[in-house]
């Protein structure tokens, strides 16, 4: 059996581009996991402590065979991958990779909750997650649209090529 699965994918430092560029590429390459489709990116203002570089954002979607836990074994694996120094929370960061979305699940561990917490508070979520999936309705039972009436585009816009 396979679920449906939306990976954020964020970074604002060198070369925020090709990192997320090649992250996606990264992901293809997961275990028991296809990669179904991809955002355009989008450059958004940084939220979070301090003067930071404007992120580099996008969304993922992915079918995948994995356990919830096992698939953000992957994603850390790739984060570590990419030279990642966790330093600050919300500081910045060669490459970001949230687990958005579980299929219908609501999972609350100590390392993993999904829905991801900030998802309907992110523009650079909600908008290019509505490029790829813009009929998805959230295990809360929210839809993607009815967040999107009230999402401001401030600070975020799509880059064209
Ligand atoms: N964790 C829990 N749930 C999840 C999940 N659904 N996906 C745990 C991924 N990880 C999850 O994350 C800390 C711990 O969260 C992990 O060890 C994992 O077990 P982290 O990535 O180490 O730390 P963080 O990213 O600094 O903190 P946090 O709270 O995850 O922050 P976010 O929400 O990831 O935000 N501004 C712009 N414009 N664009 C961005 O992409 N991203 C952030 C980071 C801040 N500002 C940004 C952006
Ligand atoms: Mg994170």
């Amino acid at each position: 059996m396979t679920t449906v699965a939306y990976i954020g994918l964020g970074s604002n430092l060198d070369n925020p581009r090709q990192q997320v560029e090649q992250a996606l590429q990264e992901l293809a390459q997961i275990p028991e996991t296809s990669l179904v489709s991809a955002s355009p990116w989008y450059q958004s203002r940084a939220v979070g402590p301090g003067e930071q570089q404007d992120y580099i954002n996008g969304v993922a979607q992915l079918t995948t065979g994995l356990a919830p836990h096992d698939l953000l074994d992957q994603l850390q694996a790739i984060e570590h991958a990419h030279e990642r120094v966790r330093e600050i929370r919300w500081g910045p960061r060669t490459l970001d990779l949230d687990l958005l979305l579980y299929g219908s699940e609501i999972i609350d561990t100590e390392r993993l909750q999904v829905p991801h917490p900030y998802l309907t508070q992110r523009n650079f979520v909600l908008y290019p997650l509505t490029d790829i999936a813009p009929q998805l309705i959230l295990p809360c039972g929210d839809t993607l649209e009815s967040l999107m009436a009230h999402c401001s585009s401030d600070g975020l816009h799509q880059l064209k090529d």
